[in-house]
């Protein structure tokens, strides 16, 4: 996910983009052509907050940043395709994105309706919800907020309900797309099935009907109440001659959404449709206007049912005190209808379905299940089944300046025309940085000239669209752009995006589990029914293959623990980093990790800490502290143990070295990765070696022969460190390719550190192979400490070497004069058949009640001390 150009890198940007880095450098490596793009989401609303405060163009501002920002990212030792680079706020992108617009609106998918907004009468503008503090005033001018009826631009997702849910499903399969983004969306989406339900309603001067959308038909015999959305036909028709009415509506909009206020309204009651089959359902049943009742899901009426419904218990407990909640299905069968008294132990909401209470009767003893479909069966009461969806068509107007200008224009006598395409883009004013200070209002609408044109359709003089698109909008579609950045004629080549789409892995904050990566597979889908991207269709026109959500990094705080205050650093005396102390009162600092924020000064500066680490120690200990999608403690003082590591690595390049006798007989660089077979016959050509003769005329009959035909020739030590490496080999690829477990790596790659460190030096041979294990963990290191794995390889392979007989003593340079980068070398691959050939066997103890049988040797599965499954061990073992 690109960023933000908000002004400086935080840990949140560095630890997605080493994750990001690192997975393109792996698969660099592994001989993939790799696209890692960058580019800046930079439309929005901080930038238009800089400028009306400072007076500064949102451009300006944001060209800033964005420059600051790709110096920090550099030194953090990424490596991305620069020459990609894209920003949503360039004209040569949103031209694009009005395309994109333009091309929903031809197919009748973009449209204009009234929509209830949040506007700010100081400043004249709109407000999003974030901008509306909790006493519902503006968090910039203090005004209270009106909501307004306004025309918006909307964009028809709905269209898209089915598909988007439907292919969650592929999306969640073998574990591509985590488990709660899948869960997150479907929620969002929202299909709920339940049953339309129809009261009747009898007031002074004629009867009518509310309509009902409930999931739980199975709780119709427990209806205390019926509650209606603000905006109710029959509670507008009421306000018409209630004036307290009128008043409580007012009031409402302030309320916050889980209010259980109510209004009872007088004189219009309601009847269970049961009444008209069954007995004992015929009472007249209150009609209350609740703000908790949604107007636009369902039919923004709701059937209350206080006994088994959280929401409607809390509203009958604030709106009838007195009333008890009635009861009607149990989880057992056999129970009959009962009223415990408010307040009284079982006076709660049972939420479980189960059996509908005996002495309902028709209906008594029935299932839930059952009582639903006798409930529909029964043609009197005319309960249909119904699909409702949560989801909304997604409202993409704002009334600001720093975003992608509707490519409209309204015409008195054509309706909304679309600007034609040879005028794109519709750019946005130019103005001053003065021009901003404290302004007020939608820049494009209060420009002298700007929105003033001429209908493209019949020649009058007509108006510019002055709204602006959601910058989501951007942000759905720049994936594909990365794919022909510079193209002019189109958003996206279609054999590009035949050849690249779609991306295979995705990174980002779980943040964005709902909107954007909703509105992302929104417009790809619609992108895969032009020709923009037909090839879509083949994967459903989902955009990202593998979505990987990389969990939140949270800050070391102190705080007091006698009266919970967060303590700055400089409050704390950190002489002895595990004791904390309260310079104050020399008491100890409490120590947590929370969400890095300025009120609680656990903040922590990125470019610091490369600064004093360097890059590649940072990005390991990041990686390291926690799997990608945990939340990271990022705790400072734990670098130490990763740094160290590194430090070692680096000594283990100049710690073993390889006869330039042997390295002439590499011709390329993947002889590195050559069977064992191989190198021990170069080394034995090199007579640093001795093989015996019936086993040098076969591997010299065959020298690629996979595996260790030979390995009698090796002394244990040296098949364990050669078993080792092969078998690190194997696991680390698997969590760079497979599982992205990057801590894990990074544990592997510490213990094969120490087993070369620490195998003793017991032959010749035994260094050679160190070398070569060396070589291995350089190249699998390389991805996350590019700099230090660059930098102990080109040690690694000029050193000078020690005096061994036979080798003449010269800088070990080899594949060329200068030594290659180690990225040229690619990935090893492990010799998986050659490690399961060494027949290694561990000396194993077997005792029974703690008494020693016998003694075998068995295949390790690891260096470590384990207990063996019984389908691992040999029947010849069983049976001794
Ligand atoms: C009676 C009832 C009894 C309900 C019970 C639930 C439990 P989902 O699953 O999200 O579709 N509801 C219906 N329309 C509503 C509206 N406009 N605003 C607020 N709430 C509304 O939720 C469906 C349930 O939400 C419906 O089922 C209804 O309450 C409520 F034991 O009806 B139920
Ligand atoms: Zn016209």
């Amino acid at each position: 996910m690109f960023p933000y150009p908000s002004g400086t890198l935080h840990l949140g940007h560095l630890r997605v983009y080493t994750i990001s880095d690192v997975l393109a450098r792996f698969h660099q490596m592994q001989g993939r052509h790799v696209i890692h793009p960058i580019g800046w989401d930079a439309f929005g609303l901080p930038a238009e907050n800089a400028a009306l405060e400072r007076g500064i163009h949102p451009e300006t501002w944001t060209r800033q940043n964005i420059s600051t920002m790709k110096k920090q990212m550099e030194a953090m030792g990424g490596r991305w395709d620069w020459d990609r680079e894209i920003a949503t706020c360039d004209p040569e992108f949103y031209k694009h994105t009005q395309v994109i617009f333009l091309r929903f609106f031809k197919r009748g998918l973009a449209y204009q309706a009234e929509s209830l907004v949040n506007y700010d009468p100081v400043d004249r503008t709109v407000l999003a919800n974030e901008q509306v503090d909790a006493n519902g005033c503006s968090w910039r001018s203090g005004a209270k907020v009106e909501k307004k009826m306004l025309k918006q631009w909307f964009l028809k997702i709905k269209e898209f309900q089915e598909p988007l849910l439907k292919d969650l499903d592929a999306l969640a399969k073998d574990g591509n797309w985590p488990e709660r983004v899948v869960a997150m969306q479907r929620n969002w989406i929202g299909r709920s099935e339940g049953t339309k339900l129809r009261f009747d309603v009898t007031s002074n001067d004629q009867t009518q009907s509310i309509e009902v959308f409930t999931t739980r038909a199975d709780t119709l015999f427990g209806v205390q109440y019926i509650a209606l959305s603000l905006t109710h036909p029959i509670v507008q028709a009421a306000a018409r001659q209630d004036s307290s009415l009128r008043e409580f509506l007012a009031g409402a909009e302030h309320l916050a959404p889980d209010s259980k206020a109510g209004y009872l309204l007088r004189g219009i009651t309601a009847r269970n449709p049961l009444a008209k089959v069954a007995q004992g359902f015929d009472e007249e049943i209150p009609i209350y206007v609740a703000p908790y009742v949604l107007a636009d899901y369902g039919s923004g009426a709701v059937m209350g049912v206080p006994g088994h419904d959280n929401r409607d218990h809390a509203f009958w407990r604030v709106n009838a005190p007195d009333s008890p909640v009635r009861h009607v299905v149990f989880p057992e069968k056999g129970s009959p209808v009962t009223l415990p008294a408010p307040g009284s132990v079982s006076d709660k909401p049972l939420l479980e379905k189960g059996y509908v209470a005996d002495d309902i009767p028709g209906f008594g003893g029935l299932t839930s299940e059952e009582a639903v479909e006798a409930i529909l069966s029964k043609p009197d009461m005319a309960a249909e089944k119904k699909e409702n969806w949560r989801l909304r068509d997604w409202l993409i107007s704002r009334q600001r300046y720093w975003g992608t200008p509707i490519p409209i224009i309204h015409c008195g006598s054509c309706g909304p025309v679309p600007v034609p395409a040879q005028d794109l883009p519709v750019r946005l004013p130019e103005l001053d940085d003065a021009y901003f200070l404290g302004k007020t209002g939608n820049p494009l609408a209060e420009h002298p000239t700007w929105k003033k044109t001429t209908c493209p359709s019949c020649g009058s003089a007509a108006e510019r669209e002055t709204d602006t698109m959601d910058t989501f909008m951007d942000s759905s579609w720049y994936f594909f752009r990365f794919l022909s950045p510079r193209l002019e004629s189109k958003p996206v080549d279609p054999k590009q995006a035949e050849k690249h789409m779609p991306v295979d892995v995705y990174i980002g904050g779980v943040e964005h589990a709902i909107l954007h990566l909703l509105y992302a597979r929104f417009i790809s889908k619609f992108l895969a029914t032009t020709e923009l991207w037909p090839a879509g269709k083949k994967v459903l026109g989902e955009p990202f293959k593998r979505l990987v959500t990389q969990g939140m990094v949270h800050g070391k705080t102190y705080s007091d623990p006698a009266t919970g205050r967060f303590l700055k650093p400089d409050e704390v005396d950190l002489s002895k980093p595990a004791n904390p102390i309260i310079r104050a009162t020399r008491e100890p600092a409490r120590v947590s990790f929370e969400k890095m924020s300025k009120s609680k000064h656990n903040g922590v500066d990125p470019g610091q800490t490369i600064a004093t680490y360097g890059a590649d120690v940072t990005r390991a200990h990041m990686l390291f502290q926690a799997p990608v999608g945990d939340v990271l403690e990022w705790d400072e003082t734990k670098i130490t143990g990763v740094e160290r590591w590194l430090t070692r690595v680096l000594r283990l390049s100049t710690a073993f070295w390889m006869p330039v006798t042997i390295l002439e007989r590499f011709t390329s660089p993947n002889d590195l990765d050559a069977p064992l077979n191989k190198i021990l016959l170069h080394l034995q050509q090199s007579d640093l070696l001795r093989i015996q003769h019936r086993d040098l005329v076969r591997i010299k009959a065959d020298p690629t022969l996979p595996g260790a035909e030979f390995i009698h020739t090796l002394a244990h030590t040296e098949r364990l460190l050669w078993h080792k490496t092969q078998e690190t080999i194997a696991s680390v690829t698997k969590s760079y390719a497979e599982t992205i477990s990057l801590n894990t790596i990074i544990s592997d790659l510490m213990t094969l550190t120490n087993t070369i460190w620490d195998t003793p030096h017991t032959s010749r041979t035994v260094s050679y192979l160190q070398w070569y294990a060396v070589c291995h963990l350089l190249r699998m290191l390389a991805p996350i400490a590019p700099a230090t794995a660059e930098e102990a390889w080109n040690v690694l392979h000029t050193t000078t070497g020690k005096k061994v007989a036979g080798s003449p003593r010269h800088p070990l340079r080899h594949f060329g004069s200068t030594v290659r980068s180690i990225f040229a070398f690619g990935f090893p691959k492990a010799d998986l058949e050659g490690a399961s050939r060494l027949r290694l066997k561990v000396q194993c103890v077997f005792a029974v009640n703690g008494k020693k049988k016998f003694v075998t040797g068995i295949p390790p599965v690891s260096d470590r001390m384990r207990y063996y499954k019984k389908d691992e061990i040999t029947d010849f073992v069983l049976q001794k």
